[in-house]
């Protein structure tokens, strides 16, 4: 995160994480389109004639809110394929939250295994517990035949504490309830240890229902959060000052 006080700017950069094809890069371009105009930046996006990422894609949002407080998301996409180690750690690098993207497909369980240890490890290259990261799972490619089932997946939901969505990207489903919650855990644990309240004279809450809204949010943000299948993970909340 990046703090410019005299600006009373605040960014923070959220990174989508996952295998090869797992449709990372299709859930930026879904949060583009839901995006309202006046919050969203160019989507840049560098790939391939395949449909892969070369390097990254980068998704910029702005949001002004209350006590003129400015929030700017960075959203990034790592290259997935396995050789694109050293990018996915570089991309990685002040990460404030990551979302990672899994490939619901039966057939890819073992990609999506080796890129969530490859996650592990790149965040340990920088000094980060990936417990200590703010982490949403998303189940994409739902459309597709032979995937976990839905049973499945809650299951293993209720075994983690991170919170896991089920999405088809491609029509839209489920992409902003991953970033919605991603954004929730995220804001929460960077208020926990900056005092945005203090600091910034806002009420946190209130600033990342803005936010929600301006992304083409219809229900509350509590609301959006139960669509997960599971996860027990809620951060710790700083008590509100008297
Ligand atoms: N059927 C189906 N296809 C999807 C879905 N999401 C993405 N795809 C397709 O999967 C392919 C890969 O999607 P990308 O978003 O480019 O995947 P990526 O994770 O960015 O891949 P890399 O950049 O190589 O890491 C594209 O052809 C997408 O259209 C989905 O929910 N259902
Ligand atoms: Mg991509």
């Amino acid at each position: 995160m990046q703090l410019d006080f005299a600006a009373r700017e605040l960014t923070v950069k959220l990174v989508y994480y996952g295998p090869a094809l797992s449709g990372k890069t299709t859930n930026l371009h879904a949060l583009h389109r839901f995006a309202d105009e006046s919050a969203r930046g160019r989507l840049m996006t560098l790939e391939t004639r395949d449909d892969r990422t070369l390097f990254f894609d980068l998704l910029p949002l702005r949001f002004k809110g209350e006590g003129d407080l400015a929030l700017r998301l960075k959203l990034f996409t790592v290259p997935g394929q396995v050789i694109h180690s050293s990018t996915r750690r570089l991309v990685l690098q002040g990460a404030d939250g990551v979302a990672f993207i899994a490939d619901s497909q039966l057939a890819e369980t073992q990609n999506n295994a080796s890129a969530f240890l490859d996650l592990k490890e790149n965040l340990k290259a920088h000094g980060v517990a990936l417990r200590d990261m703010p982490l949403v799972i998303q189940y994409n490619k739902r459309d597709l035949p032979s995937i976990r089932s839905e049973a499945e997946l809650v299951q293993m939901a209720s075994r983690g504490r991170e919170p896991v969505f089920a999405a088809t990207a491609t029509r839209g489903d489920g992409v902003l309830e991953t970033f919605i919650s991603l954004l929730h855990l995220t804001w929460t644990s960077l208020d926990a240890v900056h005092d945005l309240r203090a600091k910034f004279k806002i009420n946190p809450d209130a600033f990342l229902g803005e936010v929600s809204q301006r992304m083409g949010a219809t229900a509350p943000i509590d609301e959006i959060l139960l669509r997960r299948l599971g996860g027990t993970f809620t951060p710790r909340r700083r008590e509100s000052a008297p």
